[in-house]
């Protein structure tokens, strides 16, 4: 299939771009580097420097003989757009083009505007351009397990059966988000509703939880082809932050009580469920949604793991309790429906300890390159660049 990659250069796009070219799709990259810029602008750059895209399309050249195209551009600039979808008549298409920070979102009024305006009219172009330029185009669509928030009943897998004084409908799953970012994706999901409802198209959303994980089997001893692992408060996701944290011997930021409970999985099953997506599609006029997750932790699991894992290879691992900088519950019921992957073919690698020593492991070889000052920045859910001092 010719695939589109929207959002290519990121921690994710990158790697799922190389297993797409792997299994014998025709790839083509978009991104304008947002990421990189915004990280760069609030010094909390990766623990790698990562080649640039053109770069990284040389390089898997080099490794697997196959092409991956690059285009690089503002998706929420039309022509850029039209011009994108008009040359390569996307069969499919990846949207991870969005600003995918929580606490970026939340730390001032200019980066809440621009994660609103980013995420939300990338979506709105990408549909438009469907519809005008390749209407059978699949939409895969990166949504987050974070649009259904912690209620306290089972979360299903997107939709809901209601049945109200004699008669029943299928809603969407009540979204109640934790952040602006989180938000902007709840109103993807109900953009991409409407249009499905609308104009017929048909759409994957993938309700992610957190990502951890640095390795792929396209990558795996190549660092030049690893993807961007940030470790900062902005950017690091739960489990890579903590793994760097303990390699630097920075107290683990454990916010608040640390019974907050989400839904992780590797980022080899990203990629492996992005390609059963992409090869089994969602049918015209049909808004398929599946929780993208493999397993569940509490914060404080999280953080005794990686403490275990840390004395298992020679690391004095500390565990901070810290004032919650979010508004979020600390303790509640977490219970996620998450099938619809595995009916699909979905293998999942676990987080056993064998995992978290190799990823420890590798982080311990880059361990002079880690920057202690970004990892807590303490971005407060209520009050703008307010910044308090870790405990
Ligand atoms: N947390 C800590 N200490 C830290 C960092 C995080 O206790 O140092 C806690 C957070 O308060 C939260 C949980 O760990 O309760 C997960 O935080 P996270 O930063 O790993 O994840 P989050 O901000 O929710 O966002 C990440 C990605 C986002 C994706 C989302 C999936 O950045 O793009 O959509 O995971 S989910 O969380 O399921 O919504």
């Amino acid at each position: 299939m010719r695939i589109l990659v929207l959002g290519g250069d990121g921690y994710l796009g990158w790697p799922t771009a190389m297993h797409l070219s792997k299994h014998g799709h025709e790839v083509i990259v978009a991104d304008n580097y947002l990421r990189r810029y915004l990280s760069r602008e609030e010094d909390s750059e990766p623990l790698f420097d990562v080649p640039n895209l053109h770069q990284r399309a040389q390089l898997w050249k080099a490794k697997s003989g196959r092409e991956i195209s690059v285009a690089i551009g503002d998706l929420c600039d039309w022509d850029f757009v039209a011009e994108l979808f008009c040359a390569h008549l996307p069969q499919a298409l990846i949207h991870y083009a969005e600003q995918p920070s929580a606490p970026y979102s939340m730390k001032n009024r200019k980066t809440a505007t621009l994660t609103f305006q980013n995420n939300l009219t990338a979506t709105f172009n990408i549909v438009q351009a469907v519809h005008e330029f390749a209407p059978d185009c699949h939409i895969v669509k990166l949504g987050t397990m974070g649009e259904y928030g912690t209620p306290n009943i089972d979360i299903e897998e997107g939709w809901l059966e209601v049945e109200h004084k004699g008669r029943s409908q299928k809603f969407l799953f009540p979204r109640a988000a934790g952040s602006l970012y989180h938000t902007t994706k709840v109103l993807d999901t109900d953009l991409l509703w409407f249009y499905v409802r609308t104009w017929g198209l048909r759409v994957t959303d993938l309700m992610q939880g957190p990502v951890y994980g640095l390795e792929t089997y396209e990558n795996s001893g190549n660092e030049e082809l690893y993807p961007f692992l940030n470790y900062d408060e902005l950017w690091g996701t739960v489990i890579n932050r903590f793994m760097v944290q303990a390699v630097a011997g920075y107290p683990l930021t454990v916010y608040g009580k640390g019974g907050q409970t989400r839904g992780y999985l590797n980022i080899k099953d990203t990629l492996q469920c992005l390609r059963l997506s992409i090869e089994n599609p969602a049918n015209p006029g049909e808004l398929r949604i599946f929780n993208q997750l493999v397993e569940t932790f509490s914060v404080n699991q999280l953080a005794e793991m990686v403490q275990q894992s840390g004395s298992r290879i020679g690391l004095d691992v500390q565990v901070n309790s810290l004032p919650n900088p979010r508004t979020e519950l600390e303790e509640h019921y977490y219970n996620p429906t998450h099938t619809g992957l595995i009916e699909l073919g979905l293998k999942p690698h676990f987080l056993t300890n064998d995992v978290m020593d190799e990823m420890m492991r590798l982080i311990l070889k880059y361990k002079e390159r880690i920057r202690t000052n970004c990892i807590f920045r303490g971005v407060s859910w209520d009050s703008n660049d307010q910044i308090p001092t870790a405990a």
